[in-house]
């Protein structure tokens, strides 16, 4: 029997495009996100790679719903379950802590570092039942450093950076590793949902250079999640050639 990854956030970006690449490589998937349709539409993708595709529609900030969720996978699901995937997340705004929306703020707590909790909770006891496993958490760029207008997404990604850290030492005893990858910045949905579906500004964040792509990222998850049974990638960070630091790029114009 092929084991299961659990991956959140896997309509968009980094999560789908690790779904494609577990696929691939001939693994099962438990697939999660809110918008229903782009699961479906990913299971139908990913037929042809004969493995089995579990979809849980839920929103990673409702403890219930992450908990109702996580209770309704299968035995054999949860016997096989092997590795999750915390991807879900998002920034929403940009600009100066004095003029920030809360409502913004709640957004990324609530979806960053809380859902990123609850799921855990959630699906850790099922790893450490089986004997170990491997969390994947992505952090970003964000969580290593601070910059103008990063404020609370800053916050959220450096506090993900700290669960890593500290989930390794609360889990090692039960055999499972984890790792913390922080990528610089990737053409995704993500500067859409942060601009509030603004595509002009959205479009600037990569104009000039060449961005990471979903599948540069993935490539590496798959990567941390291949190695021998005794190897733990601790942490990764994976910037853009042209991305020294969060804010010093260089753009051809
Ligand atoms: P996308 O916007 O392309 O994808 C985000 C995914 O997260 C979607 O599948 C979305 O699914 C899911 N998601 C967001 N909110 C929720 C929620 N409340 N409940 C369930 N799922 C949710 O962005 P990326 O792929 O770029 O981002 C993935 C992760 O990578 C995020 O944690 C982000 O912070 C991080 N990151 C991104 C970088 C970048 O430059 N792109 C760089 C560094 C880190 P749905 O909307 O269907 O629920
Ligand atoms: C996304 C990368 O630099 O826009 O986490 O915060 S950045």
């Amino acid at each position: 029997m092929k084991k299961y990854v659990f991956i959140t956030g896997a309509t968009a970006g980094f999560g789908q495009a690790t779904a494609r690449i577990f696929a691939e490589n001939g693994w099962n998937l438990v697939l999660t996100g809110r918008r229903k349709e782009r699961l479906e539409e990913l299971r139908n993708e990913l037929k042809e790679k004969q493995v089995d595709i579990v979809l849980l529609n839920f929103d990673v900030r409702s403890e219930e719903a992450v908990n109702k969720a996580v209770d309704s996978l299968s035995e054999e699901v949860r016997l096989n379950l092997a590795i999750l995937i915390n991807n879900a997340g998002l920034a929403v705004g940009r600009g100066p802590i004095d003029s920030g929306e809360p409502d913004d703020w709640n957004r990324m707590i609530d979806t960053n570092v809380k859902g990123l909790l609850y799921v855990t909770r959630a699906v850790s006891p099922i790893l450490k039942a089986n004997g170990g496993g491997h969390i994947v958490n992505i952090a970003s760029i964000a969580g290593k450093e601070v910059y103008a207008g990063g404020n609370v997404y800053c916050a959220t990604k450096h506090a993900v950076d700290a669960l890593s850290r500290a989930m390794r030492i609360d889990l090692v005893h039960d055999h499972i590793k984890v790792t913390n990858i922080a990528p610089g910045a990737a053409e995704t949905e993500f500067s859409l949902v942060r601009f509030k579906g603004n595509e002009d500004t959205a479009k600037l964040v990569y104009d000039g250079y060449d961005a990471l792509m979903a599948e540069d990222i993935a490539d590496a998850v798959y990567y941390v999640c291949s190695r021998p049974k005794h190897v733990c990638i601790n942490d990764l960070v994976i910037m853009p050639t042209a991305q020294a630091s969060s804010t010093i790029f260089h753009k051809t114009h």
